[in-house]
């Protein structure tokens, strides 16, 4: 079991980097944000992104269960990588205790988005946070 969650996601990132190396064209900069999911906060709370710039978003789950990032006005004002399209689902993307899921995407639309973790109580509990694109 545990040998097969390993994999799952070593197969997620594989996916995520190998899609994000065959669409973005030669030179383009892939920038790494890393945001940590735990009981219950995200870290960093407040991202601050520039709107025309790739970025690759590294969701780490360090929790004791299952968390999401659920942030639908930001995702659909931004550019997904269409081999990363199946990780945004409903506007959020979901991540498994242990877990790391990748997107890579460009902001377009310069906002503040809100975002939350939409299990149950778990922005009650804390679990929000911002995305500003200027
Ligand atoms: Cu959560």
């Amino acid at each position: 079991m545990r040998t097969a969650l390993i994999i799952a996601t070593l197969a997620v990132t594989f996916c995520g980097n190998a899609s994000a190396a065959t669409r973005l064209s030669v030179g383009t900069r892939v920038q790494p944000v890393d945001i940590v999911l735990s009981d219950f906060a995200f870290t960093p709370q407040n991202l601050r992104l520039h709107h025309g710039q790739v970025y690759q978003l590294r969701l780490m789950n360090r929790g004791s269960g299952a968390h999401n990032l659920a942030a639908p006005e930001f995702f659909a004002a931004a550019q997904i990588n269409p081999g990363d399209g199946a990780a945004v689902s409903g506007g959020r993307i979901e991540v498994g205790k242990g877990e790391t899921r990748t997107v890579t995407l460009t902001p377009v639309a310069a906002g503040r988005y809100g975002m939350t973790c939409t299990h149950f109580l778990h922005a009650s509990f804390g679990m929000t946070g911002s995305i500003t694109v200027d």
